[in-house]
């Protein structure tokens, strides 16, 4: 790391992610010379620890990005379609967590462990966007393996918590077991169904073709981030009832024949990956061991025996870490080393 220091500001700082950049830019040691801690108009005045010292939370506004060399963002998707060119404006190079500007062919979509050259993009807007979190896990397992061998398919089932959804939907599981164990009412405010002792195929809003928007997401950014228009991508993505760790079943077929204890091999020495591996054990990834860390775990590899070039993966993450502030920081560590 560079001996520069950087003044840094956090948008949505009070938000599920949003503390959690606060936490990694303490974590891992980014040069910061100044925090600023924005979020909207309710939470101002509010203090927020960083290395020992408080800091107040301020409201948003176009006068906040002054003198601001790097802008994390995670307030929501309309917030950041207006702020974030605002932020850029005023000379700030944004880390956008929300889905806005993802497909933005000026706007580079980056996994540091899988494509760390397109940050050089940012100097057309201003703006870097993070991955959708499950997109980001898959990609840190899935990117090697399409560097060794070229990647025809994938097929990926999510099993996601519920706090990819923000503080509220923790509330919300939290609330409705403990409601559900005594026998007591309780309203839900943010899914649509009971997810208390459930499974709910639908995450983030139904398209025309069937499918959900984080599903597309999955599809969508899959090929912007290896370059390559030509992969099948398929996905169904559900939102179980835990906490924090999104697992996710994969399986992905090759273009040259992987043999799976080389597949291994490969992972074992991948950056940001974990094998997790040995199931006689009963040994494999867990959302309760991947919550609170920064690694992408993977276990279950298993050659699909049903194609000919064929392999199944389990992969686990925590969503919050990896799937939002930690590859948020992790951009502008490269920012802060290579181009600012
Ligand atoms: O639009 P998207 O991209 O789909 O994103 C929707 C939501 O998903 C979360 C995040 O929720 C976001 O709002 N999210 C986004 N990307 C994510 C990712 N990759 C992701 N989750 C996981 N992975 P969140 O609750 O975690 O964070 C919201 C933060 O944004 C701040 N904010 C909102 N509007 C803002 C703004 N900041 C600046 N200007 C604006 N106009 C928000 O701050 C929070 O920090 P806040 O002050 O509004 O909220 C502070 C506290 O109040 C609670 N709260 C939120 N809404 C209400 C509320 N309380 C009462 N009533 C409400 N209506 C929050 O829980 C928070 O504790
Ligand atoms: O980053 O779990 O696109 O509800 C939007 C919805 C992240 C997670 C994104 C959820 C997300 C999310």
């Amino acid at each position: 790391m560079t001996q520069k220091k950087f003044n840094v500001a956090v948008a949505g700082a009070t938000g599920a992610v949003g503390n959690v950049m606060i936490k990694c830019l303490e974590e891992r040691n980014f040069p910061v010379a100044n925090l600023k801690l924005l979020a909207s108009k309710r939470s101002a005045g509010k203090k927020l620890r960083f290395k020992g010292d408080e800091v107040e939370v301020e409201e948003m506004t176009k006068d906040s990005f002054k003198g601001v060399d790097i802008a994390l963002f995670s307030a929501g998707g309309g917030t950041s379609l207006e702020f974030a060119p605002i932020a850029a404006q005023s000379g700030a190079v944004v880390v956008d967590n929300s889905s806005a500007w993802r497909m933005d062919p000026d706007v580079p979509l980056v996994v540091p462990e899988a494509n760390p050259h397109a940050v050089a993009g940012y100097k057309t807007k201003g703006i870097i966007a993070n991955p959708n979190c499950s997109t980001i896990q898959m990609l840190v397992a899935l990117a090697p393996v399409y560097r060794e061998y070229g990647i025809k398919r994938i097929v990926v089932s999510t099993y996601q918590a519920v706090s990819g959804s923000g503080k509220k939907a923790i509330d919300e599981l939290f609330d409705q077991t403990r409601a559900k164990i005594n026998f007591i009412n309780y309203e839900k405010k943010v899914y649509p169904h009971d997810i208390a002792f459930n499974c709910l195929p639908h995450i983030d809003v139904f398209l025309d073709n069937g499918y959900t928007k984080e599903e597309m997401k999955m599809v969508n950014e899959t090929r912007k981030i290896l370059e390559n228009d030509k992969i099948a991508v398929t996905a169904t993505t559900v939102r179980v009832p835990v906490f924090y760790g999104h697992s996710e079943s994969v399986n992905v077929e090759t273009i040259k024949h992987a043999d799976v204890s080389e597949v291994r091999k490969l992972l074992e020495t991948s950056k940001g990956v974990k094998i997790v591996d040995n199931p006689k054990e009963n040994v494999y990834p867990l959302a309760i061991d991947a919550a609170g860390q920064d690694l992408t775990l993977v276990g279950r590899l298993r050659q699909d025996e049903s194609i000919e070039n064929g392999i199944n993966m389990w992969i686990v993450a925590d969503n919050i870490r990896k799937g939002a502030a930690t590859n948020a920081v992790q951009i502008a560590e490269i920012l802060a080393e290579s181009y600012l």
